[in-house]
């Protein structure tokens, strides 16, 4: 199998990713950024499905309105040209200074009001490029002195806020999904929501939760120490999974945005194994860049390399689920219990049940003697993910 991305793959890319310069903390750039025209050519030479954005990647902040209609007309006609799409689009709502102390939870009304104009005009822009997703990344919502906001009326503008956009998108007539995506710190200190988890629990409060889903990120979870694998499944579990941000982090590090599958390959693997046996639909998006040291065709190799690890991996789950000692060690563990254990336990609590299992009598002994051969499990694991099964 030659690893090469298709459309149907459903492979994106943000615009900041491919454009990203170079620059750190540290330094200044290295390299000259993809524009959004260079990134649409590459990517459709590549088999990538599709380009999200910012608002202001593709239309810098202050723009007059005749400039915007430029820059999406000719935005327009290279998507076209390359047989591109817009899945998803997003506010940029962290980099201008007025953001500098939180968007939607600015102890300010007149920095609220202003964030939830700027997505407003964003979710126009967006939708008119084809986006039906839009996801909400609130990298100011935080603190560092939290004597300066109560967290309590913080997650209760973040409610006013997605409530609004909610109902401003139901008035517009667009069927946006929103993907609400979390972080645990930096640029703040502290970000508010600061896991998928906390995402979904969020959702539960909101006004409109059947509208509004998670886009969970590699890096941010992984930031946490959480295994991100469990955090999609949550996501998967309570049907709101609605984007993915791919890329790779090493715990205990600042956001490195890493290419797909750089770091903890096996995690990466069991996160695409089931991504493809529960049939997520959705876009497959590397919100990732290319090392500092890397040059414009390192960034080709970059982009290369994020979709075919996902289509190596892809083809290793398809193994690890036919390869015979898998499967036994699997049956060995999934078909213990009895008939008795399954029947109670299959459609849930009846006084009848309940009765019957308190004067039940356990061997415990037995319970506890079954073997778990999860070292023999995972070293088969390793050896099909290292091609040597
Ligand atoms: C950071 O991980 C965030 C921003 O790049 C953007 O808002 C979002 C898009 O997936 N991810
Ligand atoms: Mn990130
Ligand atoms: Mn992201």
């Amino acid at each position: 199998m030659a690893y090469e991305p298709q459309k149907s793959d459903n492979f994106t890319f943000g615009l900041w990713t491919m454009g990203n310069p170079g620059r750190d903390p540290f330094g200044e750039p290295v390299r000259k950024g993809f524009t959004p025209v260079e990134m649409v050519q590459e990517l459709g030479k590549l088999g990538a499905y599709g380009v999200n954005f910012h608002d202001n990647d593709l239309v810098p902040f202050g723009s007059s309105a005749a400039e915007q209609d430029r820059i999406v007309a000719e935005f327009k006609t290279a998507l076209s040209d390359n047989g591109m799409t817009v899945p998803m689009a997003t506010t940029n709502l962290f980099g201008h200074p007025v953001f500098k102390d939180g968007a939607f939870t600015s102890n300010d009304s007149r920095v609220r009001a202003f964030a939830l104009q700027k997505v407003m005009r964003s979710m126009d822009l967006g939708y008119d490029l084809g986006a039906r997703v839009y996801v909400f990344w609130g990298g100011r919502e935080g603190a560092e002195v939290d004597a300066g906001k109560d967290a309590v009326t913080a997650i209760a503008r973040m409610r006013d806020g997605m409530n609004f956009l909610c109902e401003y998108s139901k008035s517009q007539g667009y069927d946006y999904k929103f993907a609400l995506e979390a972080k645990p710190n930096e640029p703040r200190g502290d970000i508010y929501l600061p896991t998928t988890g906390a995402m979904l629990g969020f959702i539960a409060t909101l006004a409109y939760p059947e509208m509004v889903g998670v886009n969970p990120e590699v890096a941010h979870e992984t930031i946490s120490g959480l295994n991100f694998y469990h955090a999609v499944a949550q996501a998967v579990d309570a049907g709101k999974l609605f984007h993915v941000d791919l890329n790779g982090q090493k715990v205990g590090r600042f956001d490195q945005d890493l290419r797909f599958g750089q770091e903890d390959a096996k995690n990466a693997f069991f996160l695409v194994r089931l991504l493809e046996s529960y049939g997520f639909t959705g876009m497959k998006h590397f919100d990732a860049h290319a090392l500092r040291t890397s040059d414009r065709a390192d960034v080709i190799e970059f982009a290369k390399g994020c979709m075919r690890t996902y289509l190596i991996l892809k083809e290793k789950a398809k193994q690890f689920d036919a390869d015979p000692v898998v499967q036994e060690i699997l049956a060995h563990l999934n078909t213990s219990g009895d008939a008795e254990s399954d029947t109670l336990l299959d459609g849930g609590f009846t006084k009848e049940k309940g009765d019957a299992l308190k004067s039940r009598v356990f061997d415990v002994d037995a319970l506890t003697a079954k073997s778990l051969p999860y070292e023999k499990l995972d070293q088969r694991t390793f050896e099909i993910l290292h091609g040597v099964a």
